[in-house]
Protein backbone atom coordinates (compact mmCIF):
# COMPACT_ATOMS: atom_id res chain seq x y z
CA UNK A 1 0.00 0.00 0.00
CA UNK A 2 1.05 3.25 -1.18
CA UNK A 3 -0.25 6.52 0.68
CA UNK A 4 0.15 10.30 -0.51
CA UNK A 5 0.05 12.74 2.63
CA UNK A 6 0.48 16.63 1.66
CA UNK A 7 2.63 18.91 3.76
CA UNK A 8 0.03 22.59 3.86
CA UNK A 9 0.71 25.66 5.93
CA UNK A 10 1.14 29.62 5.78
CA UNK A 11 4.87 30.59 5.09
CA UNK A 12 7.29 30.56 8.37
CA UNK A 13 4.81 28.19 9.73
CA UNK A 14 7.83 25.39 9.66
CA UNK A 15 7.15 23.51 6.98
CA UNK A 16 10.80 22.94 5.71
CA UNK A 17 11.75 22.17 9.33
CA UNK A 18 8.78 19.65 9.73
CA UNK A 19 9.49 18.40 6.24
CA UNK A 20 12.85 17.48 6.76
CA UNK A 21 12.26 15.87 9.82
CA UNK A 22 9.95 14.24 8.66
CA UNK A 23 11.50 12.49 5.99
CA UNK A 24 15.36 13.29 7.15
CA UNK A 25 17.23 12.71 3.67
CA UNK A 26 15.10 10.75 1.76
CA UNK A 27 14.16 13.80 -0.35
CA UNK A 28 13.59 14.61 -4.16
CA UNK A 29 13.45 18.32 -5.36
CA UNK A 30 11.62 18.95 -8.89
CA UNK A 31 8.87 21.78 -10.08
CA UNK A 32 5.45 21.77 -10.84
CA UNK A 33 4.16 21.10 -13.65
CA UNK A 34 4.16 24.24 -15.98
CA UNK A 35 5.07 26.43 -13.05
CA UNK A 36 9.17 27.75 -11.51
CA UNK A 37 7.61 27.11 -8.10
CA UNK A 38 9.83 24.25 -6.47
CA UNK A 39 7.85 20.57 -5.74
CA UNK A 40 9.47 18.66 -2.64
CA UNK A 41 8.97 14.94 -1.98
CA UNK A 42 10.12 12.98 0.64
CA UNK A 43 9.23 9.34 2.10
CA UNK A 44 8.08 8.83 6.06
CA UNK A 45 10.39 6.35 7.02
CA UNK A 46 9.55 3.83 9.73
CA UNK A 47 5.71 3.79 10.42
CA UNK A 48 4.36 2.07 7.64
CA UNK A 49 4.85 -1.75 7.33
CA UNK A 50 6.89 -3.70 4.99
CA UNK A 51 6.14 -3.28 1.41
CA UNK A 52 4.29 -0.33 2.40
CA UNK A 53 5.30 3.78 1.52
CA UNK A 54 4.16 6.81 2.95
CA UNK A 55 5.35 9.82 0.40
CA UNK A 56 5.24 13.35 1.46
CA UNK A 57 4.80 16.10 -0.56
CA UNK A 58 5.72 20.06 0.47
CA UNK A 59 2.98 22.28 -0.90
CA UNK A 60 3.80 25.80 -1.39
CA UNK A 61 3.32 28.11 1.55
CA UNK A 62 0.13 29.51 1.82
CA UNK A 63 -2.35 31.61 3.65
CA UNK A 64 -5.77 30.57 1.79
CA UNK A 65 -7.21 28.34 -1.08
CA UNK A 66 -7.91 31.20 -2.83
CA UNK A 67 -6.98 31.73 -6.52
CA UNK A 68 -4.83 35.01 -6.11
CA UNK A 69 -1.90 33.83 -6.10
CA UNK A 70 0.80 31.02 -8.36
CA UNK A 71 1.39 29.44 -4.96
CA UNK A 72 -2.37 29.17 -4.13
CA UNK A 73 -2.92 27.90 -7.51
CA UNK A 74 -0.46 25.15 -7.23
CA UNK A 75 -1.87 24.02 -3.69
CA UNK A 76 -4.75 23.59 -4.37
CA UNK A 77 -4.76 22.37 -7.81
CA UNK A 78 -2.78 19.28 -6.52
CA UNK A 79 -5.36 18.93 -3.52
CA UNK A 80 -8.45 18.87 -6.00
CA UNK A 81 -7.09 16.64 -8.74
CA UNK A 82 -4.11 14.85 -6.88
CA UNK A 83 -6.41 14.26 -4.01
CA UNK A 84 -3.71 12.78 -1.38
CA UNK A 85 -4.67 10.27 1.29
CA UNK A 86 -4.43 12.87 4.23
CA UNK A 87 -3.18 16.79 4.75
CA UNK A 88 -1.12 16.94 7.45
CA UNK A 89 -1.80 21.14 8.08
CA UNK A 90 1.14 22.52 10.19
CA UNK A 91 0.10 25.75 12.29
CA UNK A 92 2.12 27.85 13.93
CA UNK A 93 1.28 27.94 17.50
CA UNK A 94 2.33 31.43 18.42
CA UNK A 95 -0.18 32.80 15.30
CA UNK A 96 -2.97 30.72 15.62
CA UNK A 97 -5.69 33.25 14.68
CA UNK A 98 -4.10 33.83 10.93
CA UNK A 99 -2.34 30.19 10.55
CA UNK A 100 -6.37 28.77 11.43
CA UNK A 101 -7.60 30.48 8.21
CA UNK A 102 -6.29 28.14 5.84
CA UNK A 103 -6.98 25.37 8.33
CA UNK A 104 -11.02 25.89 8.04
CA UNK A 105 -10.48 25.91 3.67
CA UNK A 106 -8.86 22.51 4.16
CA UNK A 107 -11.09 20.65 6.78
CA UNK A 108 -13.89 21.59 3.99
CA UNK A 109 -11.98 19.13 1.29
CA UNK A 110 -13.12 16.21 2.24
CA UNK A 111 -9.59 14.60 2.43
CA UNK A 112 -8.56 13.64 5.98
CA UNK A 113 -6.42 16.56 7.86
CA UNK A 114 -4.26 16.33 11.03
CA UNK A 115 -2.92 19.67 12.67
CA UNK A 116 0.39 19.73 13.81
CA UNK A 117 0.44 22.65 15.92
CA UNK A 118 4.20 24.17 15.77
CA UNK A 119 6.34 26.11 17.93
CA UNK A 120 5.01 24.96 21.11
CA UNK A 121 8.43 25.56 23.00
CA UNK A 122 7.39 29.66 22.17
CA UNK A 123 3.84 29.01 22.86
CA UNK A 124 4.79 27.37 26.27
CA UNK A 125 7.73 30.15 26.57
CA UNK A 126 4.74 32.70 26.05
CA UNK A 127 3.10 31.25 28.75
CA UNK A 128 0.58 30.55 26.45
CA UNK A 129 -1.81 27.29 27.35
CA UNK A 130 -3.56 25.45 24.62
CA UNK A 131 -6.76 23.14 25.20
CA UNK A 132 -5.62 21.02 21.93
CA UNK A 133 -8.37 18.25 23.02
CA UNK A 134 -10.63 21.23 22.53
CA UNK A 135 -9.29 22.91 19.51
CA UNK A 136 -9.51 18.79 17.68
CA UNK A 137 -12.86 19.28 18.41
CA UNK A 138 -14.22 22.82 17.21
CA UNK A 139 -11.92 22.24 14.00
CA UNK A 140 -13.31 18.71 13.77
CA UNK A 141 -10.10 16.86 13.08
CA UNK A 142 -6.98 15.14 14.77
CA UNK A 143 -4.51 17.62 16.81
CA UNK A 144 -0.99 16.69 17.85
CA UNK A 145 1.45 19.26 19.32
CA UNK A 146 5.28 19.79 17.83
CA UNK A 147 7.94 21.59 17.71
CA UNK A 148 9.78 21.02 14.64
CA UNK A 149 12.78 22.49 15.53
CA UNK A 150 13.38 20.80 18.83
CA UNK A 151 12.06 17.62 17.38
CA UNK A 152 9.28 17.11 19.71
CA UNK A 153 5.95 15.48 19.10
CA UNK A 154 7.08 14.64 15.57
CA UNK A 155 7.21 10.71 16.09
CA UNK A 156 3.87 11.04 17.20
CA UNK A 157 2.42 13.22 14.29
CA UNK A 158 3.92 11.03 11.67
CA UNK A 159 2.30 7.74 13.63
CA UNK A 160 -1.21 9.14 13.37
CA UNK A 161 -0.50 11.20 9.98
CA UNK A 162 -0.21 7.56 8.45
CA UNK A 163 -2.60 6.02 10.40
CA UNK A 164 -5.41 8.28 9.01
CA UNK A 165 -4.04 8.48 5.37
CA UNK A 166 -4.36 4.68 5.69
CA UNK A 167 -7.71 4.71 7.51
CA UNK A 168 -8.98 6.98 4.50
CA UNK A 169 -11.50 8.23 7.10
CA UNK A 170 -13.08 12.08 6.29
CA UNK A 171 -13.22 14.35 8.96
CA UNK A 172 -16.08 16.18 8.95
CA UNK A 173 -16.20 20.13 8.75
CA UNK A 174 -16.86 20.81 12.50
CA UNK A 175 -18.99 24.29 11.92
CA UNK A 176 -21.35 26.01 9.69
CA UNK A 177 -21.86 29.30 8.40
CA UNK A 178 -24.59 31.54 9.39
CA UNK A 179 -28.47 30.39 8.43
CA UNK A 180 -28.48 32.46 5.03
CA UNK A 181 -25.26 31.48 4.11
CA UNK A 182 -25.73 27.98 4.36
CA UNK A 183 -28.80 28.13 2.57
CA UNK A 184 -27.28 29.69 -0.69
CA UNK A 185 -24.16 26.92 -0.26
CA UNK A 186 -26.95 24.11 0.14
CA UNK A 187 -28.67 25.71 -2.86
CA UNK A 188 -25.07 25.40 -4.64
CA UNK A 189 -24.13 21.78 -3.67
CA UNK A 190 -27.59 20.98 -4.54
CA UNK A 191 -27.10 22.28 -8.13
CA UNK A 192 -23.94 20.56 -8.78
CA UNK A 193 -24.41 17.45 -7.39
CA UNK A 194 -23.16 14.59 -9.86
CA UNK A 195 -20.41 16.58 -11.39
CA UNK A 196 -18.04 16.87 -8.59
CA UNK A 197 -16.88 13.73 -6.13
CA UNK A 198 -19.39 13.91 -3.02
CA UNK A 199 -16.89 14.70 -0.71
CA UNK A 200 -15.55 17.70 -2.20
CA UNK A 201 -19.42 19.16 -2.54
CA UNK A 202 -18.84 21.65 0.27
CA UNK A 203 -15.54 23.08 -1.04
CA UNK A 204 -16.65 23.28 -4.61
CA UNK A 205 -19.86 25.05 -3.45
CA UNK A 206 -17.78 27.71 -0.94
CA UNK A 207 -15.70 28.55 -3.98
CA UNK A 208 -19.07 29.30 -6.78
CA UNK A 209 -20.57 30.76 -4.16
CA UNK A 210 -17.21 33.58 -3.69
CA UNK A 211 -17.71 33.14 -7.61
CA UNK A 212 -14.69 31.70 -8.11
CA UNK A 213 -13.73 31.97 -11.67
CA UNK A 214 -11.23 28.93 -12.00
CA UNK A 215 -13.86 26.38 -10.17
CA UNK A 216 -16.34 27.77 -12.48
CA UNK A 217 -14.42 27.28 -15.47
CA UNK A 218 -12.76 23.86 -14.33
CA UNK A 219 -16.73 22.66 -14.02
CA UNK A 220 -17.57 23.44 -17.20
CA UNK A 221 -20.86 25.12 -16.05
CA UNK A 222 -23.41 26.35 -18.56
CA UNK A 223 -24.98 29.44 -18.40
CA UNK A 224 -28.17 28.46 -17.23
CA UNK A 225 -26.57 27.03 -14.22
CA UNK A 226 -24.44 29.69 -13.33
CA UNK A 227 -27.05 32.16 -13.53
CA UNK A 228 -28.74 29.79 -11.11
CA UNK A 229 -26.40 30.06 -8.79
CA UNK A 230 -25.88 33.70 -9.32
CA UNK A 231 -29.49 34.08 -7.74
CA UNK A 232 -28.66 32.01 -4.63
CA UNK A 233 -25.65 34.00 -3.96
CA UNK A 234 -27.47 38.21 -4.76
CA UNK A 235 -30.12 36.90 -2.16
CA UNK A 236 -27.44 35.64 0.25
CA UNK A 237 -25.56 39.45 -0.13
CA UNK A 238 -28.57 41.10 0.06
CA UNK A 239 -29.97 39.88 3.68
CA UNK A 240 -25.96 39.98 4.56
CA UNK A 241 -25.35 43.58 3.28
CA UNK A 242 -22.12 42.39 2.20
CA UNK A 243 -20.13 41.01 -1.36
CA UNK A 244 -20.24 37.16 -0.97
CA UNK A 245 -16.42 36.75 -1.06
CA UNK A 246 -16.70 39.05 2.39
CA UNK A 247 -18.84 37.34 4.06
CA UNK A 248 -17.26 33.93 3.66
CA UNK A 249 -13.85 35.28 4.99
CA UNK A 250 -16.06 37.35 7.95
CA UNK A 251 -17.84 33.82 8.62
CA UNK A 252 -14.00 32.24 8.87
CA UNK A 253 -12.90 34.47 11.40
CA UNK A 254 -16.13 34.42 13.39
CA UNK A 255 -15.35 30.55 13.54
CA UNK A 256 -11.96 31.55 14.48
CA UNK A 257 -12.40 33.68 17.11
CA UNK A 258 -15.01 31.31 18.81
CA UNK A 259 -12.22 28.48 18.72
CA UNK A 260 -9.18 30.68 19.65
CA UNK A 261 -11.90 31.71 23.01
CA UNK A 262 -12.41 28.21 23.66
CA UNK A 263 -9.01 26.73 23.62
CA UNK A 264 -6.53 29.39 24.22
CA UNK A 265 -5.28 30.80 27.18
CA UNK A 266 -2.46 33.48 28.26
CA UNK A 267 -1.65 32.83 31.66
CA UNK A 268 -1.15 35.77 33.62
CA UNK A 269 1.99 35.61 35.99
CA UNK A 270 1.63 36.11 39.65
CA UNK A 271 3.28 38.59 41.56
CA UNK A 272 4.93 37.60 44.32
CA UNK A 273 3.66 39.14 47.66
CA UNK A 274 6.34 40.03 50.01
CA UNK A 275 4.25 40.67 53.14
P1 LIG B 1 8.60 27.52 6.37
O1 LIG B 1 8.66 28.88 5.76
O2 LIG B 1 7.20 27.18 6.72
O3 LIG B 1 9.26 26.48 5.56
O4 LIG B 1 9.35 27.63 7.78
P2 LIG B 1 10.81 27.16 8.21
O5 LIG B 1 10.86 25.70 8.42
O6 LIG B 1 11.79 27.74 7.26
O7 LIG B 1 10.89 27.85 9.64
C1 LIG B 1 10.81 29.25 9.79
C2 LIG B 1 11.61 29.66 11.00
O8 LIG B 1 11.00 29.15 12.17
C3 LIG B 1 13.03 29.12 10.99
O9 LIG B 1 13.86 30.08 11.57
C4 LIG B 1 12.92 27.87 11.89
O10 LIG B 1 14.14 27.55 12.52
C5 LIG B 1 11.91 28.33 12.91
N1 LIG B 1 11.15 27.22 13.49
C6 LIG B 1 10.57 26.18 12.86
N2 LIG B 1 9.96 25.36 13.73
C7 LIG B 1 10.17 25.87 14.96
C8 LIG B 1 9.79 25.47 16.28
O11 LIG B 1 9.14 24.45 16.53
N3 LIG B 1 10.19 26.29 17.31
C9 LIG B 1 10.92 27.42 17.09
N4 LIG B 1 11.25 28.13 18.16
N5 LIG B 1 11.28 27.82 15.87
C10 LIG B 1 10.92 27.07 14.80
K1 LIG C 1 9.52 32.68 12.25
MG1 LIG D 1 10.02 26.56 3.60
Amino acid sequence: MKVKIALAGNPNSGKTTLFNALTGSNQFVGNWPGVTVEKKEGKIKGYTAKGEEAVLVDLPGIYSLSPYTLEEVVSRNFLISEKPDAIINIIDGTNLERNLYLTTQLTELGIPVIVAVNMMDLVRKNGEVLDVERLGKDIGCKVVEISALKGEGINQLAQRAVSIAKAGKKNQPAHSFEGSVEHAIAHIEEAIYGRVESSMERWYAVKLFERDEKVQESLGLDKELLAHIEEDIVSCEKEMDDDAESIITGERYNYIGNIIEDCYKKRVKKQMSLS
